[in-house]
């Protein structure tokens, strides 16, 4: 065995987006391409001498041979150990869950999450700090930097060695432990939740169904739902990781859960619904014929996170991403907690997390953690739920409406144009860039434009700036239409438009979300000319 020193070129393109280097499966596995983006990590992050690195995946296709490849690599960059998922598998919250228990140096995530995976699917890598949370973007930056000149990689030229067996094996002078994926998560998860009120839930008869959507959450909510939690068997479906998700998106959102919905909705639905995406950072909370919006469940979880065991001790504050609607900081207004609004991407939430200055964070985009790990974490949004269900015996339609009761409502959607051309997407933006300064003061189908800008974020914690986060136009009376551009799609552009309306009088709390929310769509076409920029007339996909 020895080690190689590879002569290699400089391949476009290997910037990182929202959340990693996300590609699809062609791209990844043409010669060097993986090879040149571990090497532009490994050079960034500098000495590896004799450190500890986390890796694993969603299981899906080409996560066996890049484990592989990355091992070696590892091997060639001086790790002491690597530990690795058994089969290669590891949700999201857990390698950052790993990495802070066994107190590694980082980790690589192998995922490209909710994307559609198999031989022309996705693929996806992602470096995790010491924290446990994603890289910042000054690190990133640095690995796209160096992609741009690089010359050569190292790699050892040893053998492929087994993944599939718990235990410790050596490759080159490195050590390899292949560990329980599930183990560190579910014993973290057993201390945050009330256990023992949710086994009791169950065994008075509650019905659940969480949707695994043949990706890496089946195996956690399997464990910990049917095995530590004692739901019956049969609570858990498409528990099984495969290679291409089972042909499906891995998404769970109204749509592309198509299959848990009808489930809910049917006569026989069960008391609760919930689903993760590929790589398990996401979560989707339904009650019978009912979803609840991850804005929404945010606050849920924030007004109510005393029921929990590990959040007894009060929140420190909660952050929310701009796009997500403002139904937190209601919930922050009446605890007396600051709550933040940082950019799209869980990277935002890490400064905060350690700074203790953050105790729940939320996405609209089907994320909701705390700092328990540094990611969004699904199977732990679905038990925080259960804990609740538990604590308060009541279904989950009557604990959102009285939450509406409480708060107000903030009627929420998003509308996506998936794959559209990505240069009609940059003018789109552009156009509207330009047309902001004159928007303050002017009425859009009744609603008056408070202020509207292009979002930028200076870090509280370590002064770091971003600009141009998404376009807000804010209205007098609380509405927002939100316009960004997706960070995470592997096809031309996808435009995001996120629209919010509030609504206090509880009388008004059961209408149809687009029924409720025309007046703003029209509002955001009259203002940006999507249908013009985008050549679509409607939304691929509206949430
Ligand atoms: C990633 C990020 C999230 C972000 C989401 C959508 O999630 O971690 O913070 O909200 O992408 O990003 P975009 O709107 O740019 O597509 P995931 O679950 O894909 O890793």
């Amino acid at each position: 065995m020895a080690i190689q020193t590879v002569t290699t070129h400089p391949i476009p393109g290997q910037r990182p987006g929202t959340s990693g280097l996300r590609k699809k499966v062609h791209t990844f596995s043409q010669p060097h391409y993986l090879e040149n983006f571990i090497q532009s990590v490994f050079y960034t992050l500098g000495d590896c001498a004799g450190k500890t690195l986390v890796l694993g995946g969603d299981g899906r296709y080409h996560n066996r041979a890049a484990i592989q490849t990355i091992l070696k690599m590892a091997a060639a960059h001086g790790y002491a150990q690597v530990l690795v998922g058994r089969s290669g598998i590891l949700s999201t919250p857990a390698v950052s869950c790993v990495i802070r228990k066994r107190q590694a140096s980082g980790g690589i995530i192998l995922s490209a999450s909710h994307n559609p995976g198999g031989p022309d699917g996705d693929f996806g890598v992602k470096y995790n700090i010491a924290a446990g949370g994603p890289a910042p973007e000054s690190v990133t930056e640095a690995i796209f930097h160096h992609s741009e000149t690089i010359t050569q990689y190292r790699i050892s030229d040893a053998a492929d060695i087994d993944i599939d067996t718990i235990g410790t094996v050596q490759l080159d002078g490195m050590q390899v432990e292949v560990i329980d994926p599930v183990a560190d998560y579910a014993e973290l998860m057993a201390r945050l939740f009330d256990f023992e009120a949710i086994r009791a839930l169950f065994a008075g008869g509650f019905t659940m169904r969480f949707d695994g959507m043949h990706a890496v959450s089946g195996p956690y909510a399997k464990a910990i739902i049917e095995g530590m939690l004692g739901a019956p068997a049969g609570t858990v479906i498409n528990a099984v990781p495969l290679e291409d998700f089972g042909g499906h998106h891995p998404d769970p959102n109204p749509v592309n859960a198509s299959e848990l919905i009808a489930l809910m909705a049917a006569a026989d639905a069960p008391d609760f619904g919930a689903a993760s995406d590929g790589d398990g950072d996401r979560n989707m909370i339904l009650g019978r014929k009912f979803d609840v919006t991850p804005s929404d469940s945010l606050a849920i979880l924030a007004a109510n996170a005393a029921v929990a065991p590990g959040y007894r001790g009060g929140l420190k504050g909660i952050a929310r991403s701009m796009p997500t609607s403002r139904a937190a900081d209601r919930v922050a207004a009446a605890l007396g907690i600051p709550c933040y609004e940082t950019p799209t991407g869980w990277k935002f939430f890490g400064t905060l997390l350690d700074a203790g200055m953050a105790t729940l964070c939320g996405e609209e985009s089907y994320g909701t953690g705390s700092d328990h790990v540094r990611e969004k974490d699904g199977v732990w949004a679905v038990l925080f739920w259960l804990n609740l269900l538990a604590a308060s015996g009541k279904p989950v339609q009557q604990i959102v409406a009285e939450h509406w009761a409480r708060f107000g409502r903030h009627y929420y959607s998003r509308h996506d144009y998936e794959a559209i051309d990505s240069e009609g997407a940059r003018l789109l933006m552009a156009d509207l860039r330009i047309k902001l300064p004159a928007l303050a003061g002017t009425v859009l189908n009744a609603h008056t434009v408070d202020f509207a800008d292009d979002f930028a974020y200076t870090d509280p914690v370590d002064g770091s700036t971003v600009q141009q986060q998404g376009v807000r136009i804010v209205m007098r009376d609380g509405s927002r239409i939100v316009y960004r551009l997706s960070g995470t799609g592997t096809e031309g552009a996808t435009l995001r438009v996120y629209l919010e309306l509030f609504e206090a009088d509880p009388t008004q709390h059961h209408r149809p979300t687009q029924q409720a929310l025309a007046g703003l769509i029209a509002a955001a076409e009259s203002v940006a000319s999507i249908a013009l920029h985008t050549g679509r007339a409607t939304p691929t996909v509206i949430t």
